[in-house]
């Protein structure tokens, strides 16, 4: 089985509340993915939800642990698209924001979420936003990551 084929039919989000960072950098997909991630939170049953934006991908977790420490949250969705085509230092971004994410949940106990895509091309990343409408919640890693949320805010 693959990761693609994560099935989330039994997840309830209930009396959860969850913080969805958002990067601008390639904001035509990291919008996609935050339908997805709302789309989500609302099918789960989601007590409430947040949305925060910041420049990049590299900022998310910055901002990430900042939220995390404030508290109020039971989990944080980061999403954002760092796509290999259009930067030279791909290697550094989508790194150290990988990196950056699990040490922020790792050091404030909230689960942090990585709903970052890192592609070849930009197609590859529409694809996982859910295709060019954006819409199909099974190819849409922002609706993924979120159940991902949900399911570990449970843990
Ligand atoms: N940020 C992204 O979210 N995706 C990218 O593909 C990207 N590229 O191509 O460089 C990107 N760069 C900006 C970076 O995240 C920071 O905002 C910037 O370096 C300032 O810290």
């Amino acid at each position: 089985m693959s990761a693609d084929s994560l099935t989330w039919s039994k997840i309830d989000a209930k009396g959860l509340t969850f913080a969805v960072v958002v990067a601008r950098f390639n904001s035509a997909i990291t919008e996609k993915l935050l339908a997805g991630a709302c789309a989500a939170l609302s099918q789960a049953g989601a007590k409430s939800s947040q949305v925060f934006y910041v420049p990049g991908a590299f900022e998310l977790p910055f901002a990430a642990k900042k939220l995390a420490i404030r508290g109020g949250f039971d989990a944080i969705i980061a999403l954002g698209a760092v796509i290999r085509g259009e930067t030279p230092h791909f290697d550094y971004v989508a790194g150290e924001t990988a990196r950056g994410l699990q040490q922020a949940g790792l050091d404030t106990g909230v689960p942090v979420i990585f709903g970052v895509l890192t592609t070849d091309t930009w197609e590859q990343a529409e694809a996982r936003a859910g295709g060019p409408s954006g819409s199909s919640s099974d190819s849409n890693k922002g609706f993924d990551a979120a159940m991902t949320a949900i399911e570990m805010a449970r843990f």
